[in-house]
């Protein structure tokens, strides 16, 4: 049902006038650019009586609410998104074209807010979405990073990072909320005092410096359900503006180190994907927003409620990976030093409150802080901590009687370090992992010391991802002729998806199927041509591998194998071979050497196959350069092959995998992450799977390895790649790659060779590779595959997902909102 002021006269005189009163313009005179504001105001008005009408509701049922805390926030373009979820895309495209203009134009106008790395902050603002959809009371907290995720140009092959000022022309879709402002403090030093009152110590925190936390509110809309929750991005702002006063005093110096402080903690988000650097600044950005989110959180609570011991009976916070997991102390601070409660009812209400979601199993990924670090810019918080695992070594000591081993595996503070994940779940009532394999790999593996001391607290949560953004909008045409086969249900009930398997042998059907697949991959070559100048082929094989660079991700095992396939057709040109193009997407850390040299290697490959007239174009490599949300959507509707391929156990659980496979794209992957569920789903005849297993990568980490030196000597075709990246076939410079062969071969710059067990599953992903040329030359065999991954996809919704965290994990009451 959609709003009076999306009638198609109401809204065309709504954004005459915006453009009016923004811009003294009229509608002939504005740019697109303005046409885009003027729109997204159009919108905000009627998104704003919702938030307005979901905010009384929410103060008349008074529901629990939940907390979602997250550095990382990776919310895409949120115009499209609204106009989806508000039912409103159809009319408002309409009365644009009556306009003259193209609302996709216009959509493309709005920055791509990028607060968010990889999956991690995808699946935030996927559960955000399905939270509002589901009539669920959430909180978005996170920062207003200024710079978000840059933005990436390739030059000469290289990656270069620019600066992406999302908030240069103003974002239309957020508002600034100062009444709701809080204070945060760091540095200086806690000072004990008896308090006869309590009959007990009181701990003052003093000679801190102060910054200013200032929420900017983005709406976040259900879908066709007049919901609006919020996402909370914080903003910091110097305390008081520069004072003579303080420079009287002598404090010129602190009044300017606050300054400083506020302009640069939300300054840019750390391009961090699976890897924990150590910053300073990164731990104040993190205490930061935790501190600021939870005063709000507890201010909130308090207006409707008196008993602060009860927080925990409508007040729910989950901790997106150990980035947040200060607020476990930061909590107990604020029960203790500001609602006056003891330790024990503080901590009570503390471990009742929290809940800690593991994403990773990498080593480089775990949060450690030096001791030194921490308890000079938290003095106070770190001085709980202490006390938290001081008690925590008791429970230890208690459980198991002598054994120190258990100590030194478990201690929150140990070797000089802060450990943010073991303080998440001694506190925490709830662990959680994002995939079936790897929740398991941390009860057996990982966690196993935890999981034995406290079974209780681990629980699976499986991603999932949100299908009005990946299919309603990303893929028009896919989402409207599902519509009419099985109606509109699937829209808020994925797996109503399953009704499409009765189409998988019907051959019109599959035509139909088969041929919005290639409307959209005539799409994304418009776009791959206009953007990187490369002419691809929709009718060659789109074979797609976009993710976060990342050496388990495997994007070399990817391109070593192009490398191959090019070899074989020179050598053998007769040879019969399916047109493919090898489609790439990716991001590099800044300070990640390895995964820059590989997209250096990827645009060297692709140089060289794409400009090589004697292959007959039979393979083309493209770079995308600058993948992101909204053409993400873009790749995933025109993918034939989704490409999975990271070392088995190595990827938490994958997001993308169920993007590709909801679109009609079967995964070639290994066992890892939610492949395994994935093919669960769809059948192993539907998917291409290959590579060493998890158990089995496991088995030789823990053995030191194994020796890719005898693939090496053995195998005349490996051989024949490797040396090709060393023997000036790629680059002149013969020794631009040395390091990637390194890195397979010998110990040279790390521990291991092959880490990441390239070599060891070469012959088995080439096999694969085989199967899925075979497979696609049989065209029917091909469309049955690929309805049937689409028709299986139920599964991974988002909003599966958030009623798991609801029935196990949260609890949360549904909330009703009527407008009058
Ligand atoms: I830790 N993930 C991420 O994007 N960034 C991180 O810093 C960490 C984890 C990802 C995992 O790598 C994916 O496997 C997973 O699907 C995603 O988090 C969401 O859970």
């Amino acid at each position: 049902m959609t709003n009076e002021m999306f009638k198609k006269e109401a809204f065309k005189k709504s954004v005459k006038d915006n453009v009016k009163f923004l811009y003294r313009k009229t509608i002939e005179e504005a740019t697109q650019e303005q046409i885009f504001q003027a729109v997204s105001y159009s919108v905000k008005d009627v998104i704003i009586d919702n938030w307005l009408a979901t905010q009384k509701a929410y103060d008349e049922q008074d529901p629990k609410i939940v907390y979602y805390m997250s550095m990382e926030f990776l919310m895409g373009r949120a115009l499209g998104n609204n106009l989806i979820n508000l039912c409103a895309y159809g009319e408002v495209k309409e009365a644009l074209e009556e306009l003259g203009f193209d609302l996709n134009c216009i959509e493309d106008q709005e920055p791509d807010p990028a607060l968010g790395n990889g999956g991690l902050g995808r699946l935030a603002a996927c559960f955000l979405d399905s939270l509002a959809t589901l009539n669920y009371a959430a909180y978005g907290c996170g920062i207003r990073y200024h710079y978000g995720m840059f933005k990436q140009k390739i030059q000469n092959g290289y990656q270069i990072e620019v600066p992406d000022n999302w908030l240069k022309n103003g974002y239309p879709f957020e508002l600034r909320r100062p009444e709701y402002a809080k204070e945060v403090h760091f540095g200086g030093y806690v000072r004990v005092e008896y308090d006869p009152e309590k009959g007990g110590n009181k701990f003052i925190h003093e000679g801190y410096q102060a910054v200013k936390a200032i929420p900017y509110d983005m709406p976040i809309t259900g879908y066709d359900n007049d919901v609006v929750n919020t996402l909370r991005i914080w903003d910091a702002e110097p305390i008081v503006d520069f004072e003579l006063d303080s420079f009287d005093k002598g404090d010129y110096k602190k009044a300017v180190e606050q300054e400083n402080l506020a302009r640069n903690i939300v300054e840019v988000l750390y391009p961090n994907d699976n890897h924990y650097a150590g910053k300073e600044l990164r731990l104040k950005q993190q205490y930061f927003f935790v501190s600021a989110s939870l005063q709000a959180a507890i201010a909130k609570y308090k207006k409707k409620h008196d008993d602060i011991h009860k927080l925990y009976e409508k007040v729910t916070f989950q901790m997106n990976d150990t980035h947040p997991t200060v607020a476990v102390a930061e909590l107990m601070r604020i029960l203790m030093d500001e609602e006056g409660l003891g330790w024990d009812e503080a901590w009570e209400v503390t471990r009742k409150s929290v809940a800690y979601t593991n994403h990773t199993i990498m080593s480089e990924a775990l949060e450690k802080w030096p001791i030194e670090l921490f308890s000079r810019l938290l003095p106070r918080v770190y001085q709980i901590i202490e006390e938290i695992n001081r008690r925590f070594i008791l429970e230890i000591q208690a459980k198991y009687p002598g054994n120190y081993e258990k100590i030194k595996k478990m201690a929150i503070i140990y070797d000089g370090q802060v450990k943010m994940a073991h303080l998440a779940i001694a506190a925490g009532y709830s662990v959680n992992g994002v995939a079936r394999l790897h929740t398991e790999i941390l009860k057996n593996q990982e966690l196993k010391d935890f999981y034995e001391m406290m079974p209780e607290k681990f629980n699976n949560k499986t991603n999932g991802i949100t299908q009005r953004r990946f299919l309603l909008h990303a893929n028009p045409l896919l989402a409207d002729w599902i519509t009419e086969h099985i109606g509109p249900d699937w829209v808020t009930d994925l797996p109503q998806l399953k009704k499409l398997a009765v189409y998988a042998d019907d051959e019109k059907a599959l035509q139909e199927f088969m041929n919005i697949k290639f409307k959209n991959k005539e799409r994304l070559a418009k776009y791959i041509l206009e953007h990187n100048g490369v002419e691809v082929d929709p009718h060659s094989i789109f074979d797609v591998q976009v993710k976060r660079l990342h050496e388990y991700k495997r994007q070399l095992l990817n391109i070593l194998h192009v490398i191959y396939l090019y070899n074989q057709i020179k050598m053998h040109p007769e040879m019969e071979f399916y047109p493919r193009t090898f489609i790439f997407g990716a991001k590099a850390s800044a300070g990640y050497a390895t995964a820059k040299k590989i997209i250096k290697l990827i645009n060297s490959v692709a140089d060289v196959v794409n400009n090589d007239t004697s292959i007959n174009g039979k393979i083309k490599v493209v770079f995308i350069e600058n993948y992101r949300v909204s053409n993400a959507e873009w790749i995933f509707a025109a993918a034939d092959v989704s490409e999975q391929i990271s070392t088995a156990s190595k990827e938490a659980s994958g997001t993308g995998n169920m993007k590709f496979m909801l679109n009609g794209a079967p995964t070639l992957g290994t066992m890892d992450g939610a492949n395994v569920e994935i093919v669960e789903e769809v059948g192993a005849e539907n998917a291409f799977i290959f590579g060493l297993s998890s158990d089995e990568v496991i088995n030789y980490e823990n053995n030191g390895g194994y020796d890719p030196n005898v693939i090496y000597n053995t195998d005349e075709e490996i051989r024949q790649v490797l040396m090709q990246l060393i023997n000036g076939t790629f680059s002149n410079d013969t020794e631009l790659f040395r390091d990637l062969y390194d890195s397979l071969l010998n110990t040279k710059n790390t521990d291991r060779a092959d880490r990441y067990f390239i070599l060891a599953d070469f012959r088995s992903y080439a096999d694969a590779q085989k199967r899925v040329e075979a497979a696609y030359r049989d065209e029917k065999g091909w469309a049955k595959k690929a309805l049937l991954n689409t028709a299986c996809s139920g599964k991974f919704t988002s909003d599966r997902t958030i009623q798991e965290y609801v029935d196990d994990i949260w609890h949360l009451d549904k909330v009703i909102v009527r407008k009058k």
